[in-house]
């Protein structure tokens, strides 16, 4: 791993900004925390290790991967495995940070140019009022403007209609023009918890016993070809959308997810407190992911028992 250094202050006053918003959004989020806390899991909220963070993006000129990367490559991150999910039309990096302490990131782009012309029109009449990359304009040596920035409006408020024919083409397209750079999920690192939660199998007992609606596409535990990644998510509780014509409707927002990496095969001989995140498996899953996905789409917020 190569040194770099960092402004460590920012990148906590920008992580923190972002979860106070999630927060505040999805119930879910104190919820699960606050039932790891009833059942002795954790003591505090700060005791969790947030394995990472998804954000999702327009890919548009100025926009898209290529804009929003830059916030974080600023702040210590390198840029790492590339993931293509054709039947979604997204692509996806996943980012490996500064220092063990932060969350990896997950940063995801819908490949605009494979939509119908319809749908891209939609888009670009939104976004085409950015002319050039916001992020270029932002100082981000200012954590308060990078905050700020990550919260404020980059195109018109979407028309309910407009809302509803990219919905019918594609439910990330509409989360994104809708809810935009706001924090996907975060994702409880289970692992290191206490014996009969380290597990995804464990982790989602207890969340069922605790009245969490999981995510059920391709099963309720994605596990990678390797064995060594498990990972479940919760079903995107609802946010009342106000439209451009004032009209409200219930839409998907965020979700919470859970995540098991495994030891690495070469360090099975380590004692369990000499085992460092370096010593798991790393990176992401295409095919956990595209299931992942699916946590703010309809068959699962919509899906019944
Ligand atoms: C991201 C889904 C993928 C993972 O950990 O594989 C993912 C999203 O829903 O935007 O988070
Ligand atoms: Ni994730």
């Amino acid at each position: 791993m190569p040194t770099t250094t960092y402004n460590r202050k920012g990148l906590e006053y920008v992580l923190d900004g972002l979860m106070r918003r999630y927060q505040e959004r999805v119930p879910d989020v104190m919820a699960v925390i606050n039932a790891m806390i009833g059942e002795d899991i954790i003591s505090r909220p700060g005791d969790i290790e947030n394995d990472h963070i998804a954000f999702r993006t327009m890919g548009v000129p100025h926009l898209g991967i290529a804009s929003l990367e830059k916030i974080f490559q600023h702040f210590g991150y390198s840029r790492r495995d590339p993931y293509f999910f054709p039947e979604k039309k997204l692509n996806a990096y996943w980012y490996s940070p500064p220092a063990p302490e932060f969350p990896r990131i997950f940063i995801s782009e819908l490949r605009v140019p494979d939509l119908s012309p319809a749908a891209q029109v939609t888009i670009r009449n939104y976004t085409d009022t950015v002319k050039s990359d916001p992020v270029d304009a932002l100082d981000l040596d200012q954590p308060e403007a990078v905050d700020q920035f990550l919260h404020s409006a980059l195109w018109q408020t979407p028309t309910l209609a407009d809302y509803q024919s990219l919905s019918a083409e594609s439910e990330y397209a509409a989360w994104v023009i809708y809810n935009r750079y706001y924090l996907n999920h975060f994702t409880v690192s289970v692992h290191n918890l206490p014996e009969g939660y380290d597990t995804i199998a464990g982790f989602n007992a207890f969340l069922e016993r605790k009245g969490f609606r999981l995510n059920d596409a391709g099963g309720k535990i994605k596990t990678s070809p390797d064995g060594k990644l498990s990972q479940s998510s919760t079903v995107a509780g609802m946010v009342t959308a106000t439209f451009a014509g004032g009209e409200t409707l219930p839409i998907a927002g965020s979700y919470v997810e859970f995540a098991e990496r495994k030891v690495l095969d070469q360090f099975s001989d380590l004692s369990k407190t000499a085992i460092k995140r370096e010593h798991r498996r790393e990176g992401f899953e295409a095919g956990n992911a595209d299931k992942i996905f699916e946590s703010t789409y309809n068959t699962q917020t919509q899906r019944q028992g």
